[in-house]
């Protein structure tokens, strides 16, 4: 009969529904019943370039052809620059307004995106570095950007990595970043790495790897050495590590630091 369908129906579809809820539930991160596995990961130099010790490094992004581009901060000192790899030559510069501090970069569609420090200004500029727009965004401040060719990720020194539409700069997702249940804050510059979002934790010698899917944190990278090496080899002026870059194409990882000389690739390999 019609009338018992539609109630086993109402029973069959309410069950599921409940069952859906529950599973999403225990499989959020805070409450998770399926912990992730974690990785812990050290480095080794492959290669180490030349790096403008005067750049206050807040975005790096590889373009091709052993040619990076890259975004400086400090008041008076921000800039966007086209850096050649293996020279770290400075082939062109956009010096920035002085009440700019210059923060994020990065490239998508053949358009380089930065967002700025205490201010809520974005920019957006040609690979020729002219300014060809300008943006509010979602977020609570501007320090990292990323993109995996389709939307922008970004990051505001909180835990919330956000996923931002690219035309309207509004906020299409905000994941919070969890590893175990702490809060992983100050995220700082980005980079997207096979399906993965990679994050400069600021004032860390740590890259964090986070899930774009749901925050969660998949690993962490411990980069301590490179600091130390250049601390014990006489470069005291340097700042904190920051700035990660990937070539997709030959599938190389570069990082770097605000006011270090060197700029390296690295591989990355599980401790143990
Ligand atoms: N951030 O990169 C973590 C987003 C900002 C770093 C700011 C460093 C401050 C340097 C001194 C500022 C002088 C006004
Ligand atoms: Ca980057």
């Amino acid at each position: 009969k019609p009338r018992s369908y539609a109630k086993a129906f109402v029973l069959l579809s309410s069950s599921l529904l409940v069952s859906v809820i529950i599973l999403l539930v225990l499989s959020s991160n805070k409450l998770s019943a399926f912990p992730r596995v974690v990785s812990y990961e050290t480095i080794t130099v492959v290669n180490v370039f030349p790096h403008d010790p005067a750049a206050f490094t807040q975005g790096l992004v590889y373009y091709r052809n052993d040619t990076l581009f890259e975004s400086t901060g400090l008041y008076g000192q921000s800039s966007v620059r086209k850096v050649a790899l293996r020279t770290g030559k400075v082939e062109d510069m956009l010096k920035m307004d002085s009440s700019l501090f210059g923060e994020g970069l990065t490239l998508l569609n053949n358009r380089l995106f930065q967002v700025t420090w205490l201010q809520n200004a974005g920019f957006i500029y040609n690979k020729n570095l002219s300014k060809i727009g300008a943006f509010n965004h979602d977020m609570k401040d501007g320090w990292g950007l990323a993109t995996d060719g389709k939307v922008l990720f970004g990051s505001d020194g909180t835990s919330i990595l956000y996923q931002l539409d690219p035309q309207t700069f509004k906020a299409l997702s905000k994941h919070v970043v969890y590893y175990k249940d702490h809060e992983v804050h100050n995220l700082n510059e980005l980079e997207y790495i096979n399906g993965e979002v990679w994050a400069n934790v600021f004032m860390t010698d740590c890259i964090v790897r986070i899930s774009p899917n749901d925050g969660s944190v998949l690993g962490w990278i411990l980069l301590q050495n490179l600091r130390k090496e250049l601390i014990e080899t006489g470069n005291n002026g340097i700042d904190v590590l920051n700035g990660i870059a990937w070539d997709g194409v030959q599938k190389r990882i570069f990082v770097t630091g605000k006011l270090w000389p060197k700029l390296y690739e690295i591989k990355v390999s599980p401790i143990n």
